[in-house]
């Protein structure tokens, strides 16, 4: 039986760090990937991504859906509802979490998310005094798992990718990104778009050496814990 050890020790080498694992929409819960080794062909709204291992630099193509380049299904999301991302496990307690989404006015196919379009619609960052704390955005996701973002009401109805990322910055000057992509048709009455000025590119919405993302500190966590 020693031969079925390395399988049986195979999830803890990968244990650390998290990924959006489905979505809870208006009471249904849309399946995304699992983690390591997707199922290729997934009937889901998540776009495919290949692992959830840290990006770590803001100009990686990864940064835009972690590798992920189409689904198969969207979902339905009225604009005023909330989507809330899950995650099957989160290890880090210090940074930010960020929600953007990006329109795809001719559908999912040909929509690769890499012009300049991509706007915010929620975050946390650290909501407490010390940095040191655990009182960040990401804290909050370790201790629930979840994360639930309001589609603004206004928002102009259409076909959107929703991009969920934690920005972990336990390790001095070692940002590790964790993006996950979703495609939602938003339905309602609203006419607003983002106006240009809040519009940006991913990979590279901000510099490597940006203060938020290169923070030259260290926390009490360590890295792969
Ligand atoms: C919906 O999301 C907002 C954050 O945008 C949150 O404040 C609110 O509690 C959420 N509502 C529900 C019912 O989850
Ligand atoms: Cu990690």
């Amino acid at each position: 039986m020693l031969f079925s050890l390395p399988l049986i020790l195979a999830p803890a080498l990968v244990a650390a760090h998290g990924a959006v694992t489905s979505y809870i929409i208006g009471g249904t819960t849309y399946p995304g990937y699992q983690g390591f080794s997707p199922q290729p062909n997934a009937q889901i709204i998540q776009r495919q991504w290949p692992d959830y291992n840290p990006i770590m630099t803001s100009t990686d193509p990864k940064m835009t859906c972690n590798g992920g380049t189409s689904a198969p299904l969207s979902a339905k999301v009225a604009a005023g509802q909330n989507v809330t991302a899950v995650w099957q496990q989160w290890t880090h307690q210090q940074g930010p979490v960020m929600v953007w989404l990006y329109p795809c006015e001719n559908g999912f196919s040909s929509c690769d998310g890499k012009q300049k379009k991509w706007f915010k619609i929620d975050q946390m960052g650290l909501y407490g005094s010390a940095v040191n704390s655990n009182d960040w955005g990401t804290g909050v996701v370790y201790k629930t798992l979840k994360w639930s973002s309001k589609i603004p009401a206004s928002l102009k109805p259409g076909f959107y990718l929703i991009r969920h990322e934690l920005l972990a910055l336990h390790q001095a000057n070692t940002p590790q990104f964790y993006p996950e992509c979703a495609q939602i048709e938003v339905t309602g009455s609203g006419t607003a778009t983002a106006p240009a000025n809040l519009l940006t590119s991913i990979p590279a919405y901000a510099p490597q050496s940006d203060p938020g993302i290169m923070a030259s500190r260290d926390s009490h966590e360590k890295l792969y814990t």
